[in-house]
């Protein structure tokens, strides 16, 4: 082989290369610092780690997956994936997750014991927030939902307000027209919104967030759910309630409920009561593997909300704390 002709090839491969990664990244995201690959030299077990970690977690305490999941949620749409959701808060700055609206967020131990096993294995390497990118993906995993890939890559901020959570996240009262416009801020389409909506198949809701509803919206709720839930939330704010009839099992069960009048919060309930999102909903109880195809889009868009580019950002050391 000629010089020529290897250099040729080579070009030819760089280019095969690069349009297969872009086919993988889901095209147009535009976001170049993520890949696939990005700890294989530098921390090369980095997701076996991670999902051992996680794995032993939700063994012992299958509600965390649920956690792990709203986690990276309340991460992402608030100042983009840059684990400022993970840090507490100081002397002079009350953080996101001491904030009214994430009082009940739980998971932080199992952050903190992946990020101990991973500073172990390769020191000031991993980012909090591909951990929890990764925790949020391995947990959906272990409740059985989908799995998807996870590139990454991703930064972690310094900052964590209180304050920003409030504009950020969307409040359990919001109607179907206010969530599509949130979720269209950070590029999210209708089907993405009822997609990772969607990720109420795990979990709870406290009194707080749906004694409302069971007040007002009785011709939206179910009359059997309503004098159950009036029960639960008689002692008080502290009560709770599963968002479906399987909490730990990430299934169509939710959609199927939200078409009973079922549904926990107003913001569920909605999904299936205005005509922009109820055949998204309908689809989705209807057929599991198009709800799990939807929900892996959604993550991966979700996954790389905002992202700190370049020198931006750092790797924390602790997950808690930014690195002094
Ligand atoms: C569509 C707008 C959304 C609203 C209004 C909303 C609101 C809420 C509220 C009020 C709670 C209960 C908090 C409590 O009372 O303890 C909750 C829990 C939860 N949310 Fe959302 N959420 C939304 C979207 C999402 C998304 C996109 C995800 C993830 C993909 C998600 C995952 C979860 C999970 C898993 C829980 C249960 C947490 C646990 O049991 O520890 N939510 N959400
Ligand atoms: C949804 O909520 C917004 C804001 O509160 C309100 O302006 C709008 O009329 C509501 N839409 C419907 C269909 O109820
Ligand atoms: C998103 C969310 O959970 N918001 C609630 C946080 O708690 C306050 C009261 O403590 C509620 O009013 C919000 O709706």
């Amino acid at each position: 082989m000629t010089m020529v002709s290897a250099a040729k090839n080579l070009v030819r491969l760089l280019v095969l290369a690069q349009v297969a990664a872009g086919l993988l990244s889901g095209s147009g995201g535009g976001v170049a610092a993520l890949s696939y690959d990005y700890y294989g030299m530098s921390c090369p077990y980095t997701e076996y780690i991670v999902r051992g970690v996680v794995a032993d977690a939700i063994m012992k305490d299958p509600t965390l997956s649920a956690s792990l999941l709203r986690l990276h949620f309340h991460d992402c749409f608030v100042q983009g994936c840059d684990a400022s959701v993970l840090l507490d808060s100081t002397d002079d700055n009350t953080a996101e997750k001491d904030a009214q609206a994430n009082k009940s967020l739980r998971g932080f131990e199992v952050i903190d014991a992946i990020k101990a096993a991973l500073e172990e294995r390769c020191p000031g390497t991993v980012s909090c927030a591909d951990i929890l990118a990764l925790a949020a993906r391995d947990a959906v995993l272990m409740a059985r939902g989908p799995y998807y890939s996870v590139p990454q890559g991703r930064r972690d901020g310094t900052r964590s307000v209180a304050a920003d959570t409030l504009r950020a996240l969307p409040p359990p009262f919001f109607n179907a027209t206010s969530l599509i416009s949130l979720f269209a801020t950070h590029g999210f389409n209708v089907q993405d919104m009822v997609a990772l909506s969607g990720g109420h198949t795990l979990g709870i809701a406290h009194c707080v967030n749906f004694k409302d509803r069971v007040k007002n919206e009785l011709e939206t709720l179910d009359g059997t759910l309503a004098s159950k839930l009036g029960a639960t939330c008689a002692a008080g704010d502290s009560g709770s309630a599963p968002f479906d009839r399987t909490s730990t099992n990430f299934d169509t069960v939710y959609f199927k409920e939200l078409q009973a009048r079922r549904g926990l919060l107003s913001s569920d309930q909605t999904l299936f009561e205005s005509p922009e999102t109820k055949a998204i909903v309908n689809m989705f109880a209807m057929n599991q593997a198009y709800f799990f195809y939807a929900f892996q889009q959604g993550m991966y868009k979700m996954g790389q909300i905002d992202l700190k580019e370049g020198d931006v950002g750092e790797i924390r050391a602790n997950c808690r704390v930014v690195n002094s």
